[in-house]
């Protein structure tokens, strides 16, 4: 097993939606035993602690947008901590709500932008989050990374320092899409496998025809984890369950094959809401999902040589 760097960032951000517990994320993965679980595989751990946020004053046009000065503020810390963590190893964003991807993934595309690198980015979420500060209609601004970072426009944020292209950016696990975000996804280039597509297909040949174009395009991987990819059942500690979610199994199976892509190079972990746990089952499945991420097996596969280490 090559042994990567990880970085554990805190993201500790619930301004992006409306129910509290989000904030308590960070220290949930902590409790569930992150850290020790990626030394196990021989990986070393570099604890960062937790971002602040010094909230960044600013308004938009849409009265329903709450917590912009806060999300800003997040944006900006966690940009500048991602990109940094980029140059010691892998990232790994401990959330905190999905707004905590406007600065992630900002902090990451800058570094693979430095390195001349094309970024590649893995939605795995029952939503498409593709809403602008315009179009959002709950003001909720997690629901809107995935417009950014594909450089759709934002009132008042800064722009994306590094466009994702829309046909390097793969949603997985779809299945709320609201009208304004369907409408506006129509126009572009990104792969929507929403869950009919794994029903019909299975998690693996739409995910190895994603990592084929990562592969040839010798890219950097980005992956977004949000606890509701997951069936509700399996990880109820989510804000924003939907019914008829991955499997336990499929959720493995999916980073199983990441880890064999040795493509991965920063990784969030959004959405987790310990309010809303029981007996911290859905964070430990998180932290069981990342072990899986990073070489966790019970027999080997060919495994390309990890790119995760600098
Ligand atoms: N599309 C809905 C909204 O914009 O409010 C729900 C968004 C949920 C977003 C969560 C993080 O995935
Ligand atoms: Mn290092
Ligand atoms: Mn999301
Ligand atoms: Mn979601």
């Amino acid at each position: 097993m090559t042994q990567t760097h990880c970085l554990l960032i805190g993201a500790p951000v619930d301004t992006g939606q409306r129910r509290p517990g989000c904030l308590m994320g960070p220290a949930a993965y902590r409790t569930a035993g992150l850290a020790p679980a990626l030394e196990a595989l021989g990986h070393r751990v570099t604890d960062l602690g937790d971002a602040a946020c010094t909230p960044v004053p600013a308004t938009v046009t849409n009265p329903a947008v709450h917590h912009l000065p806060e999300t800003l503020g997040w944006a900006r810390s966690l940009a500048a901590m991602g990109e940094a963590a980029m140059a010691e190893g892998m990232p790994i964003f401990l959330g905190g709500d999905h707004s905590l991807s406007l600065g992630s993934v900002a902090g990451v595309a800058a570094a693979a932008q430095a390195r001349g690198r094309p970024l590649f980015v893995l939605w795995l979420d029952a939503h498409s989050d593709f809403h602008t500060t315009a179009t959002t209609e709950s003001g909720n601004l997690h629901g809107t990374p995935v417009a950014y970072l594909a450089g759709r426009d934002f009132e008042a944020f800064p722009p994306f320092p590094a466009p994702v292209p829309p046909e390097n950016i793969c949603l997985f696990g779809i299945r709320s899409v609201d009208a304004a975000e369907h409408a506006a996804l129509l126009e572009h280039e990104i792969a929507i496998n929403d869950m009919r597509v794994l029903d019909e297909r299975g998690v693996v040949a739409p995910l190895r025809e994603f990592l084929a174009l990562v592969e040839e395009a010798d890219g950097l991987l980005h992956v977004s984890l949000d606890v509701d990819f997951l069936d509700p059942v399996v990880a109820p500690a989510v804000g924003t369950t939907v019914p008829g979610g991955a499997t336990f199994r499929e959720a493995h199976l999916v980073m199983e094959l990441l880890h064999e892509s040795g493509r991965v190079t920063s990784l969030d972990l959004v959405e987790l809401n310990p309010f809303l746990d029981e007996r911290g089952r859905t964070a430990h499945l998180m932290v069981d999902l990342v072990a899986s991420l990073m070489g966790k097996k019970v027999f080997d596969r060919p495994t390309r040589a990890y790119r995760g280490q600098v």
